[in-house]
């Protein structure tokens, strides 16, 4: 009988440590990104888990002709480390012998190893499965699991606690029309617009929460900001004094996920040419007053009342930049009536919520705020807008039993991530993207 004792054996050598082995014949394995024929040589990329990394073909060295490999093979490769100036890593690997793994049995649809994709949006995500390959497009996914990793490392040095809380429900969160329906077994049963009543429900459990799951929201509007199915970055943390310290929280995790970026991710940084925002400090304006503000200075008038305009956004991350030099804005003490129900009003002024939307770079990448804890309260508030808080007893159960003081936020994870990358379309930093057209790759 065979015993599996967990040691992966390594049988090739890791590609980040090829410079310890200048002099040396090494194998490792990778797929051909690229050959470049040139006079009386090749130059082959191996595109490796993270890296590319620079061949020589020359039959003065292989044992096999060229015409062997193909790009996009897949290869277990042997070859010489020598040094060379000239390559970006300091050194190249002379090809000695090569084992085809996997060759392709059909021509690229489309060209994926020039430094960009230069193709429409529509091709590249039709083509996702081999556009992802090119070298700059999976970097966008690579810095999207720092953003992620960054997140966990700073928040569980906060002592929150990861949840993974269900994606099948019985009620919506957020209200509105934007709610897939599905049929349970006969009957109905929804998909989870935002983790909100679990990651409250988990405050009454360990006080600092939070979850990094995908949401599904019926958007029917085509539009460079919306998926219908996206990640959320939420948390929820208890015993908080007020909204601000929510803010709070996330102005260091988003510093300290830069901070993170800037360490780990150097290579995906530099190969995006990211311009990384300062941040020390956020500005926080209220909504109202921001409205005012952008009316004055752009001289526009104030058409809705309760929400921004697309434009306005951009229009006030234009002004706030100019006035203090931060890519980030607050926008705080929302309209009531624009707030979902749990949303904890300002008791100065109940037609405002004690809630915010965090904007980079002139596009809302956050919202959050703080919850109503109270029972009645929260009875009373789905009474007036005529809710049935019977459906939502499993909810209510928190409010019932005791509940702290608490609020979180909700971030856009490829929202977040096109705004960092200067994107157009958040459907560059989504993986696989869900919309009205698209359900396939
Ligand atoms: P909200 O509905 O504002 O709040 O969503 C929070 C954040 O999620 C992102 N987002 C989207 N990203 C891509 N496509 C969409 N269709 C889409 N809709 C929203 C945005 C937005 O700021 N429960 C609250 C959060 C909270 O208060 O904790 C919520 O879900 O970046």
């Amino acid at each position: 009988m065979n015993k599996i004792n967990g040691n992966l054996k390594q049988r090739f050598v890791q590609p980040e440590e090829l410079y310890s082995f200048i002099g040396k014949v090494v194998t490792l394995q990778g797929s051909v990104y690229k050959i470049r024929l040139m006079s009386g040589f090749a130059f082959v990329i191996l595109r490796t888990k993270r890296s590319m990394v620079q061949c020589i073909y020359s039959q003065e060295f292989a044992c096999f002709p060229l015409e062997n490999i193909k790009e996009e093979a897949c290869l277990i490769l042997t070859g010489e480390v020598v040094a060379e100036e000239r390559s970006k890593t300091g050194y190249e690997l002379r090809m000695l012998d090569v084992e085809v793994l996997s060759s392709p049995v059909e021509e690229s649809p489309v060209v994926i190893n020039n430094k960009c994709m230069e193709t429409s949006l529509e091709t590249l995500l039709d083509f996702r499965p081999i556009t992802l390959r090119n070298e700059k497009e999976r970097a966008i996914f690579k810095l999207q699991e720092g953003i992620c990793r960054g997140i966990r490392q700073f928040l569980t040095a906060q002592q929150f606690t990861e949840i993974h809380s269900p994606k099948l429900v019985y009620a919506g969160a957020e209200g509105g029309a934007n709610i897939f329906k599905l049929d349970y077994f006969g009957g109905e049963a929804f998909l989870a617009q935002s983790p909100q009543f679990y990651k409250q429900m988990m405050v009454g459990v360990y006080e600092r929460v939070f979850e990094i799951a995908p949401v599904y929201r019926a958007e029917k509007h085509d539009t460079s900001r919306h998926l219908n199915e996206y990640i959320s970055v939420d948390f929820e943390m208890g015993y908080i004094e007020g909204f601000e310290d929510i803010m709070q929280m996330e102005t260091k995790l988003l510093f300290e996920i830069l901070e993170f970026l800037k360490t780990e991710y150097t290579f995906e940084l530099k190969l995006l040419n990211v311009k990384l925002p300062a941040i020390t400090e956020i500005p926080a304006i209220a909504f109202t007053e921001a409205k005012q503000l952008i009316a004055q200075e752009y001289n526009r008038a104030i058409t809705d009342l309760e929400d921004f305009e697309p434009e306005e956004e951009k229009l006030l991350y234009e002004l706030i930049k100019k006035k203090t030099g931060s890519e980030f804005v607050f926008v705080t003490h929302y309209p009531s009536k624009k707030r979902p129900f749990y949303a904890m009003e300002d008791q100065e002024n109940p037609d405002v919520t004690l809630s915010f939307d965090l904007l980079f770079r002139g596009l809302e990448i956050t919202t959050g705020g703080q919850r109503i804890h109270n029972y009645e309260e929260q009875l009373n508030k789905m009474k007036r807008r005529g809710m049935n808080p019977e459906a939502f007893e499993s909810y209510l159960m928190i409010h019932k039993h005791g509940m702290p003081p608490h609020g979180g936020l909700g971030l856009g994870l490829e929202r977040f991530t096109s705004r960092l990358l200067e994107q157009t379309n958040v459907r560059y930093s989504s993986l696989f993207p869900r919309d009205m057209k698209r359900l396939v790759p």
